[in-house]
């Protein structure tokens, strides 16, 4: 049996304005390919499917085609998707009934029944070649404080007292999966942040069930054969592979351009759960001008042109590259930013962010100026300087006043 694990579409985000919808067009149509060519059994998509709580029609649309195609495409596959915290748990779960007669199966939500955790509500049967269950799905979608009992919200205790409480919510869930499924695979999802793993900035909120930031991978029970992880955006292995997260599916902030974006492949023989990782090429570019540092304005200029002349003729807006720019303010930095702005317009590209920096200080000439002791300035002073350094002029008297007021100095 095989399986394929994926996590963190956040379908309807958007870039500086710019939509993905185009992209994650093609990165779906990706993992159709990948579904047929690798005779594909079990779907897994560990949470964060939807970038947003109140996901639009057009996003709503783009996930119900997909799967549809991946139901087409492989027509005995089975779909578990559960919540991340970025998903509308409720919305995910509302077509349910009827999406479960395609065996699509979504998981936004903790069930409970007279207090218990209801078994029946996460755990799903694959059926193998023969339609009896070969391997269990225990769906968890993220965790909610309300979903965790027994914690303490005394402020010392508090990160203890989750990551506790989140190790007793695995352990009676998955004992109670362990007695229904025998000796099966047993597969778990996951969508929180577990130590050791990698963060980018930006895209991932810093969030956990209820503050604490980060669950040690052992709170992930031995009986569980492998642990499908969705949140951290970079793929990576936790606990010799037995945790992984697959990933985002492409770069969703500048700090995701490092990562190698794709699918997991699960190869299940018996409880012995193995994976590759898959990648899957960017639908369109995600690019930092230049790679590294700064760049003036001829530098951007020429950027462009290479870029220009890189593009395939028809290539539609949608999937024009994303850049991030990074400027040195030769001139004052509002003429930088207009010219910036005029140039980015004329090229090929979707503008993802315009940085404009203040020249480096010649450090060899100019001797750092000595440090004032805090006793000997005033909270004005420091604003000035504090200002000119972020925008590169001083502040002018609406500043002050705006500042003054701030401080009550009417
Ligand atoms: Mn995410």
């Amino acid at each position: 049996m095989r399986a394929l694990h994926t996590a963190d579409w956040h379908i309807g985000q958007t870039l500086n304005g710019w939509s993905r919808e185009a992209e994650h067009e093609v990165f779906l149509g990706a993992v159709a390919d990948i579904l047929e060519a690798e005779e594909i059994d079990l779907l897994l998509v560990a949470g964060d499917v939807f970038d947003n709580t109140n996901p639009s029609g057009e996003s709503q649309r783009l996930l119900y085609r997909a799967l549809a195609e991946f139901k087409r495409r492989r027509p005995k596959l089975t779909v578990v998707i559960s919540g991340g915290n970025h998903d509308p748990a409720l919305r995910l779960e509302a077509p349910g009934d009827l999406i479960e007669a395609f065996d699509i199966h979504t998981i936004g939500t903790v069930r409970r029944k007279a207090g218990e955790i209801d078994l029946d509500a996460h755990l799903v049967p694959v059926p193998g070649a023969h339609g009896a269950p070969a391997a269990y799905v225990l769906a968890i979608p993220f965790l909610r404080a309300a979903d965790l009992t027994g914690i303490s919200f005394s402020a010392d205790a508090q990160d203890r007292s989750i990551i506790e409480a989140a190790r007793r919510f695995h352990a009676e869930l998955t004992d109670a999966a362990a007695a229904r499924v025998g000796d099966l695979p047993l597969i778990a999802t996951g969508h929180l942040h577990c130590a050791g793993g990698i963060e980018s900035e930006g895209a991932e909120r810093r969030i956990l069930i209820g503050g604490a930031h980060a669950v040690p991978p052992d709170i992930f029970p031995e009986r569980l054969d492998y642990v499908a992880l969705g949140h951290l955006h970079g793929p990576q292995n936790l606990a010799g592979g037995r945790l992984r997260y697959a990933g985002s599916c492409f770069p969703l902030s500048a700090s995701e351009i490092r990562y190698r974006h794709g699918v997991t492949i699960l190869d299940i023989d018996g409880r012995t759960i193995t994976s590759t990782q898959r990648d899957i090429p960017w639908p369109a570019p995600v690019q930092r001008i230049p790679e590294t540092g700064v760049t003036d304005l001829a530098g951007l200029e020429a950027a462009l042109a290479d870029i220009e002349a890189g593009i395939v003729p028809d290539l539609v807006p949608d999937l024009r590259p994303l850049v991030y720019v990074e400027l040195v303010a030769e001139d004052a930095p509002a003429v930088v930013l207009g010219k910036a702005e005029a140039l980015l317009r004329e090229a090929p590209v979707r503008p993802a962010g315009l940085r404009i920096h203040r020249p480096e200080t010649r450090a060899a000439d100019d001797a750092a100026p000595a440090a004032v002791p805090l006793s000997e300035t005033d909270p004005e002073t420091l604003f000035g300087a504090a200002f000119e350094a972020q925008n590169g002029f001083a502040p002018e008297a609406r500043h002050l006043a705006a500042f003054r007021d701030a401080l009550g100095e009417v």
